[in-house]
């Protein structure tokens, strides 16, 4: 897979693209990332990249030739086909599927906005899909970009050493997880709940699932399905 990104600060994916789970799938070779910065496809001798709204009002608005230039040579230069994705508060709020979907492309370039956004001509006529992250403010589309390439990544074969990745979608059937203790099974008087210690691989996998159904009801019953919501009353008596 190639990812690339559009921004106007490079330097916030440098740590983080470097490091954790992203940094090792680039070492494997899972992924190749790109950061350019569109400043320098700006053509005039101040690289202008933003310029005052039409019609008036406050903020500044991204030009459109910077960004068209920079998506063009992106896509000449590398064979890029993918789409164009650009994070902004208004887009359809990112979720796992969509990172599943994502996950089997050849690749996709991210466009970070910044300031009141993109002129509207880049999201009609360039733009192919506009993700939002959740409904909170950020400064700018770079710690979305990151969330994406992260949520994204981490699902290629080879980058999470495989084994974790069948595991989640089997056991955790769209549940929060159940609690996790390791060694010491008593810490300061506080125990680890003896059914963990039995031995009873049924009771084991019994009290788990009972638990993930109760944090998951409690905290986010919008995720509960029916089907479980029975197996938690059968279990409860
Ligand atoms: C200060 C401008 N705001 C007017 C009320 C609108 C606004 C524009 C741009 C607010 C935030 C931003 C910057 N945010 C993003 O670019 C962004 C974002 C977000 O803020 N929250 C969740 N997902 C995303 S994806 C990109």
């Amino acid at each position: 897979m190639r990812i690339d990104v559009l921004t106007l600060f490079p330097e916030m994916f440098e740590g983080p693209f470097k490091a954790s789970i992203i940094g090792r799938a680039v070492e494997a070779g899972a992924v190749e990332i790109h950061v350019h910065n569109f400043r320098e496809c700006a053509r005039d001798k101040h690289h202008t990249v933003d310029d005052a709204p039409f019609g008036g009002g406050p903020g500044m608005v991204l030009k459109p030739e910077p960004i068209f230039d920079a998506v063009e040579k992106v896509r000449s230069g590398g064979g890029q086909r993918g789409p164009l994705i650009y994070l902004t508060p208004k887009g359809r709020q990112f979720t796992q599927s969509m990172a599943r979907d994502l996950s089997s492309l050849d690749g996709f370039i991210l466009l970070c906005g910044r300031y009141e956004g993109v002129d509207q001509r880049v999201i009609d006529h360039l733009v192919d899909l506009e993700l939002s992250i959740g409904d909170y403010v950020l400064s700018g589309g770079e710690p979305a970009a990151l969330v994406v390439a992260d949520a994204v990544v981490r699902l290629l074969p080879g980058a999470l050493g495989d084994e974790a990745s069948t595991l989640e979608e089997s056991f955790s059937d769209g549940l929060l997880e159940y609690p996790h203790y390791t060694r010491p099974a008593v810490y300061r008087d506080f125990e680890v709940p003896p059914v963990l210690v039995s031995g009873n691989h049924e009771a084991i996998r019994q009290w788990r699932k009972e638990q993930s159904i109760n944090i998951t009801n409690s905290r986010r019953p919008d995720l509960v399905r029916r089907t479980h919501t029975l197996e938690a009353r059968n279990e409860n008596g």
